[in-house]
């Protein structure tokens, strides 16, 4: 009568499978004759009770009508499954355009140091690098701008608070010279180096002035360098940078760490030198600041006093780039309005 059953309920299942038309159905199916609970599975669970003769009879028969209703189960999903699929949907064009992927990208600011560091290792110097949140010492005594010097005030400075007496005071750097006083700590001339970096001074913004810019700063020190080297190693970075013919002026200027001092021009290169609105019908722009390291610095260094000669210069890269790409506010640079800074 098992055997009968057996059989019934294989060819009962294989019927039942021709009707089922979705995969919900397939499930109520499935439970039905081959879940557990199944009278399949009953009957299988029930083979121990048997003697062990009925058992081999009972057992192939039942395990053989598991198995082909498993496969037309098998058989049955796979069919749903593949009419399921809305072919028109997935149809790819192969040749439709390609979606472009947005993705980030250097700021100008950072392309322009690239370039300039690029320059200055063309001509044999070597990048260093140095904290922004600095010590008193390193930003201005070992600059020879002492606590009481006046010089202080050109360069308004934020200091940090201190929570508890210490022995130094810290503030965020205001120029990229305070890495002359560290790196000259270390190191024993000949060496040329540029110092590129941020910046900070306490002070109210206009269109050519900012609290947070980039310097770059440039030493050279050796035993005979000379105002001419620095005069020519500066004319042929503009050259390079501007990608044209550039003058250099030289006015006589005051920094502590420098003697003697000047503030260093170029001609226009908006106008060529001939006048125009950027240069105030000048024909020059002023760059930055330079002069013969004052004997002063190499001493706070550890150097003898008078055994080397340098020069150091700083200029702003922000205003560089104000005038490579004629961008008439210097606040746009930091602004983090992304219409400005994804043009470059
Ligand atoms: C200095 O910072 C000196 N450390 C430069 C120097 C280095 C002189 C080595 C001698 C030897 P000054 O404060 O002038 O100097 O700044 C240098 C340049 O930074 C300026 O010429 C200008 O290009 C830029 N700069 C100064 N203040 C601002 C500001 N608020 N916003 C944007 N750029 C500025």
């Amino acid at each position: 009568m098992l055997k009968a059953r057996i059989s019934t309920l294989e060819a009962e299942g294989k019927n039942a499978l021709k009707t089922v038309k979705t995969i919900a159905d397939l499930e109520a199916w499935e439970i039905k004759y081959l879940g557990r609970k199944s009278e399949l599975g009953n009957i299988l669970k029930s083979l121990k009770n048997f003697s062990s003769e009925e058992k081999k009879v009972i057992g192939s028969l039942a395990n053989g009508a598991r198995q082909t209703l498993a496969q037309a189960f098998a058989e049955t999903k796979a069919r749903l499954l593949e009419q399921s699929v809305d072919w028109e949907k997935e149809r790819i064009d192969v040749s439709a355009p390609g979606v472009a992927v947005a993705c980030g990208h250097l700021h100008l600011i950072t392309q322009l140091e690239h370039q300039i560091e690029d320059i200055f290792v063309s001509m044999g110097f070597t990048v260093a690098d140095g904290p922004e949140v600095e010590s008193e010492w390193y930003n201005f005594d070992a600059l020879n701008v002492s606590p009481d010097h006046p010089a202080r005030d050109m360069q308004d400075t934020f200091w940090l608070q201190r929570d508890e007496p210490q022995k130094e005071n810290f503030l965020l750097r205001t120029h990229t010279s305070s890495v002359q006083a560290r790196y000259m700590e270390t190191h024993t001339p000949p060496f040329r180096i540029i110092i590129p970096g941020k910046i900070f001074r306490n002070e109210a913004t206009d269109a050519s002035h900012e609290h947070t810019f980039h310097q770059f700063e440039c030493l050279m020190v050796g035993d005979d360098v000379s105002v001419a080297n620095f005069k020519y190693i500066a004319q042929a970075f503009f050259e390079n940078f501007f990608e044209k013919k550039v003058l250099i002026r030289l006015r006589p200027s005051f920094f502590p760490f420098t003697e003697p001092s000047f503030e260093f021009d170029i001609s226009c290169v908006l106008c060529d030198g001939n006048g125009c609105p950027v240069c105030k019908q000048s024909g020059w722009l002023e760059i930055g600041g330079a002069g013969m390291v004052n004997q002063k610095v190499f001493e706070a260094a550890g150097y003898p006093r008078g055994k080397y000669q340098g020069f150091a210069w700083g200029f702003g890269v922000t205003r560089l780039a104000m005038m490579k790409y004629k961008i008439s506010d210097i606040r746009l640079f930091m602004g983090g309005d992304l219409r400005f800074i994804r043009q470059f």
